[in-house]
């Protein structure tokens, strides 16, 4: 271990950052909750939420080429994360304004990987917000790296991070162009679920 002397250094230093993804995630159920008791539809099918781990913090600062050490745990906006999978890409968007117009959350960054996509053929919209933790040791600020995306993106972004993503033995263009094209039948198949559903419940639901 490099950064942390035991494995319980590294838990007890994660504490913040775990409260910090408890935070988000209660706001996101809070918001979903409310769309559903004032309009009848649950937007957010799952959140997952996790602390990168600390192989996953070591691999991350070699490749960004920061030293590997304590220090430059600052570096890295994705320690605490949330993954929050909607069920319609117009979803995506709604839930992401509600979030950001809490007072008590910070906009740091915003890419957008629906709109633009990354080579690879990832989807995804990410969002990086600063929240304030009250702890033993004050007042604290910390980042908290949310990933939004539509179940279908989440299929394909869930096996191609084995296939592709984090596979370190070299995979061939023609299966990188099959990915890509898997991708682009998924984005498809995300625009024609979204006018299904709004064929059907137009009347129902407005927002
Ligand atoms: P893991 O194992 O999923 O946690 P930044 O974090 O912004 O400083 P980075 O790493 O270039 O820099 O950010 P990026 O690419 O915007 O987002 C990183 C995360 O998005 C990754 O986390 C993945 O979760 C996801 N991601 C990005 N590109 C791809 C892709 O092509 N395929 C898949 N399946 N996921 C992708 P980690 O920490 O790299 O990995």
């Amino acid at each position: 271990m490099k950064i942390f002397q035991d494995y319980k250094s590294y838990y007890d230093y994660m504490q913040p950052y775990r409260s910090a993804a408890n935070l988000i995630q209660t706001k996101l159920e809070v918001i979903d909750d409310e769309l559903k008791c004032f309009h009848g539809y649950s937007p957010i099918h799952q959140i997952q939420s996790r602390i990168k781990s600390l192989e996953s913090i070591e691999e991350k600062m070699n490749r960004k080429h920061y030293p590997v050490t304590i220090e430059s745990l600052k570096y890295l906006h994705d320690i605490a994360g949330l993954r929050v999978i909607c069920h319609y890409i117009n979803d995506i968007q709604y839930i992401s304004q509600l979030l950001i117009m809490h007072e008590d959350i910070h906009l740091l960054k915003k890419v957008n990987y629906i709109d633009y996509p990354k080579e690879s053929g990832y989807q995804s919209l990410h969002l990086v917000v600063e929240v304030r933790v009250y702890c033993q040791k004050g007042l604290l600020k910390i980042p908290v790296e949310i990933q939004l995306r539509t179940i279908a993106m989440d299929c394909w972004a869930s096996l191609e991070h084995d296939i592709l993503y984090k596979n370190k033995e070299p995979v061939s263009k023609d299966i990188q162009d099959e990915l890509k094209e898997c991708a682009k039948r998924i984005a498809l198949t995300d625009l024609q679920m979204q006018k299904i559903y709004q064929k059907v419940y137009q009347k129902k639901h407005t927002f």
